[in-house]
């Protein structure tokens, strides 16, 4: 057995089997580039589902997390500490809104939202106890909690997890009309992807989110943008949904803000929703904790030059350009996705999506496969146009059989 066969043998011997990555084992990264135990480098395609939009090993990220390792990395929110409040206002700010509350992954901050529209129903909206409905959209992906996956209309990630969280109500993505009529007076959230990841990077009807943000304004409902995949530059600009000049109520951030380096998320909102909050309502052990914080401050001053937003739109349109030529080939059945983030519909008789990934591996690039024939294209937004095209490439190599 070789290095690669070593490591695989014992990750499926002691780790459960809860996922079922491509054979290729990382030792070492940098930029664009991912290289194994063996030596070999591949072009990471990927980017960590955006957690990596700024490249692995980000220099400026780097220094940020080191510099802080030797200062304060956790204090819990029993005190305070030096970065906390920088944070809040730093990330309040770049979302236009006026508070923070800090977790860790994307599903805690998903529940956190939960959390906080139920409470802004009871407290604000004047709900009845208890009947707080929070509107979601089919083939969501929001994360893998109990709860959210009571709302999940994917059966690989919600079958067995019973009893399920009640409170939910699921219409047809993209459909205004299926929304409207799903809104009562009990309805205090709708909880949406501006493009949906998981379900293979879809982009929704133009005027969708805007419809969204008009209905959600006059029926007094929250919406709630699940921009965890979708913001901070990935699709050209800092948030999706801003491509239809909507401004949601709530934002819910998470991978790209920790830089790829520490797990960082947040819900961001005004006062009004955010402020229904008081001490040991709600809460984490790590969330917003020193280290986090100063990856975060130094995420966002990346962001606020906008050099990756465009990079990641000029470069997108690159990209969609070079895949568009690929629909109608045969090889190639439908192209989706924004800036720097496509979904790849692959024709049957090329083999599945994995098969096809495994194809592209061998070839030194690596992506996802979901949904069986779709694979997912994100690199991080650092690539050069050079790498893209050496990317594109081999896709087109392997597509060609
Ligand atoms: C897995 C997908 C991507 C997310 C959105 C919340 C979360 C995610 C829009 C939860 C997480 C991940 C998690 C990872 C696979 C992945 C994924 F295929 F499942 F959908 F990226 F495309 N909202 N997405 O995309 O964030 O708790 O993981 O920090 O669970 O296998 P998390």
């Amino acid at each position: 057995m070789n290095a690669t066969e070593r490591s695989i043998a014992a990750a499926e011997a002691h780790g459960a089997h809860n996922y079922h990555p491509l054979p290729v084992v990382v030792a070492t990264a940098e930029g664009a580039w991912m290289t194994d135990v063996e030596g070999r480098r591949y072009l990471d395609m990927l980017a960590g589902y955006s957690a990596l939009n700024f490249g692995h090993g980000n220099r400026r990220l780097l220094d940020a997390a080191k510099a802080q390792l030797e200062r304060v990395t956790l204090t819990s929110r029993a005190f305070h500490h030096d970065r906390y409040a920088e944070f809040c206002t730093e990330l309040a700010a770049l979302c236009g809104k006026d508070m923070v509350l800090p977790m860790n992954t994307g599903a805690e901050a998903i529940e956190t939202a939960v959390k906080t529209a139920r409470k802004w129903g009871y407290r604000v909206k004047g709900v009845p106890d208890g009947r707080a409905k929070i509107i979601v959209a089919d083939n969501n992906f929001h994360g893998r909690t109990t709860t959210i996956v009571s709302f999940s209309t994917d059966p690989e990630a919600r079958a067995d997890y019973g009893p399920y969280t009640p409170g939910f109500e699921i219409v047809p993505y993209g459909d205004l009309a299926a929304l409207e009529a799903a809104v009562d007076e009990n309805t205090v959230a709708v909880l949406l992807e501006p493009i949906q990841g998981e379900a293979g990077v879809l982009v929704p009807p133009p005027g969708y989110l805007s419809g969204v943000r008009r209905l959600t304004a006059e029926r007094n409902v929250l919406f709630v943008a699940d921009e965890i995949q979708s913001a901070l530059g990935r699709t050209g600009s800092t948030f999706a949904c801003e491509h239809e000049d909507v401004v949601p109520d709530v934002y819910v951030l998470g991978k790209a803000l920790g830089g790829g380096v520490v797990p960082v998320s947040a819900v961001v909102a005004d006062r009004d929703v955010l402020g229904v909050f008081r001490p040991g309502e709600h809460g984490s052990t790590f969330g917003g904790n020193p280290l986090a914080c100063a990856v975060a401050l130094e995420v966002i001053a990346i962001l606020k030059t906008g050099e990756y937003q465009e990079r990641a739109t000029r470069l997108g349109e690159h990209l969609h350009h070079e895949l568009g030529l690929l629909v109608g080939t045969g090889a190639v059945e439908a192209v989706r996705g924004r800036g720097l983030w496509a979904g790849v519909d692959i024709a049957p008789s090329l083999g599945t999506a994995r098969e096809v990934s495994e194809r592209l591996m061998e070839r030194g690039v690596l992506v996802k496969d979901t949904h069986g024939s779709t694979i997912r294209i994100a690199p991080p937004l650092v690539i050069s146009k050079e790498d893209l095209d050496w990317g594109l490439e081999r896709l087109r190599a392997v597509l060609a059989g």
